[in-house]
């Protein structure tokens, strides 16, 4: 297909309860969407970069900066696109992986459209609904923690993730062990450890995590390894995958044993298919990361999410859980589980109305003739 023209808007949501972590607190999600159009119609993808690069380089400013500049021009200059090709219509630019999957997102569901395919079909998904599990910030004392998890719990999620740093891990985590027994639970580090607090970190093998989530800085690949040698509770990687050859990498270095894959984080949902096939072969378990999305980011990891090496719930929350109004028919949780898409392309579409209502900009570019 030839793009016609890209338009790039800026939205601003606020999430029903802030969401806290070491990499900053967010209240409002400032949204980036992207809509291609074609002659035969459009598409729609999510940049999911954060307000600040404190997850990874990543921020949706510098985001839009890059899609506005170098890569939207890139793609309105390909005669002939199709979705496969996107990456290949982007490499030049490096790095920027959020910014271009929502580029390739958006092609993928106009393509897909056209063809009358889902998305979960097309990435070969074998169910039709996936687990939903719950991300839990960082929390301002114990009891309001309790609080929110059993909240989680009483609404049907399956399992818990909480937020740990030096000063909030073994607390917390053994609080939520004595209230709510044996529920599926893991924790996530965001990089907030150093190799030398092996000694802290074995101290949570006691409570039998699924997980710990990504001790140390994404580079320190060695780091986890011997960590994993220290710890019973298995180590998985988030900022540390870039790619399906960096999880390859990882997983024979013996640093990760789960991965959590986020289209995003790799540049896109064909890039994020490779990297489970490449854990699937390995005997990896993955399960599908989230960056409180609207419900569009939200349909495409829902829809990754059915793939058969997803064998461990994500962070695949209810929109409710994030906003009030979504801009998409909101996902809802069917005991503890959220539907896949079946219509053609994401298999969501948006509310016209709703997604104006909370625009802060728009900006379109078109292809020259
Ligand atoms: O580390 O998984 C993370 C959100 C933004 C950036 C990084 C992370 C997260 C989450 C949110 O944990 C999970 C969700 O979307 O429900
Ligand atoms: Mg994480």
């Amino acid at each position: 297909m030839k793009l016609t023209g890209i338009e790039l808007r800026r939205l601003r949501l606020p999430l029903v309860a802030p969401f806290r972590t070491r990499l900053g607190q967010t209240s409002v999600r400032d949204a980036l969407l992207v809509r291609i159009i074609t002659p035969d119609g459009e598409g729609w993808g999510e940049c999911t970069a954060m307000a600040q690069p404190t997850y990874t380089s990543e921020y949706v400013d510098g985001a839009h900066h890059v899609l506005r500049h170098h890569l939207v021009p890139r793609l309105l200059a390909q005669p002939d696109l199709t979705a496969e090709g996107v990456a290949l219509a982007l490499a030049a630019v490096q790095g920027h992986p959020m910014a271009k999957c929502a580029l390739e997102m958006a092609v993928l569901d106009a393509e897909l459209r056209t063809t009358g395919t889902s998305l979960a079909h097309h990435l070969g998904a074998v169910r039709d609904k996936v687990e939903a599990g719950v991300a839990v910030g960082l929390a301002a004392s114990v009891p309001e923690l309790l609080d929110t998890v059993g909240r989680y719990l009483d609404a049907g999620y399956r399992r818990v993730k909480l937020k740990v740093q030096p000063g909030w891990d073994v607390e917390p985590v053994e609080a939520v062990r004595q209230r709510f027994g044996d529920v599926a639970l893991h924790v996530d580090a965001n990089g907030a450890y150093r190799p030398g607090d092996t000694a802290q970190l074995r101290r949570l093998d006691a409570f039998a995590l699924t997980m710990l989530e990504q001790p140390f800085a994404a580079d320190e690949l060695a780091a986890h390894a011997d960590l994993a040698k220290e710890l019973q509770t298995p180590i998985c990687l988030d900022e540390s995958i870039t790619s399906a050859a960096s999880a390859a990498f990882a997983i024979a270095s013996g640093a990760a044993a789960i991965v959590n894959i986020k289209a995003p984080r790799v540049g896109g949902y064909l890039e994020a298919r490779r990297v489970h096939d490449v854990c699937a072969r390995a005997g990896i378990p993955v399960w599908c990361g989230g960056m409180l999305e609207t419900g569009l980011g939200r349909a495409a990891n829902v829809a990754l999410a059915a793939l058969p090496g997803f064998t461990l719930a994500g962070d695949l929350s209810a929109s409710d859980r994030y906003y009030t109004t979504d801009v998409t028919p909101p996902f809802v949780l069917h005991d503890g589980r959220l539907r896949v898409p079946g219509g053609p392309g994401l298999g969501v579409d948006v509310i016209g109305e709703v997604v104006e209502s909370f625009t802060t900009s728009v900006e379109h570019v078109v292809a020259d003739r």
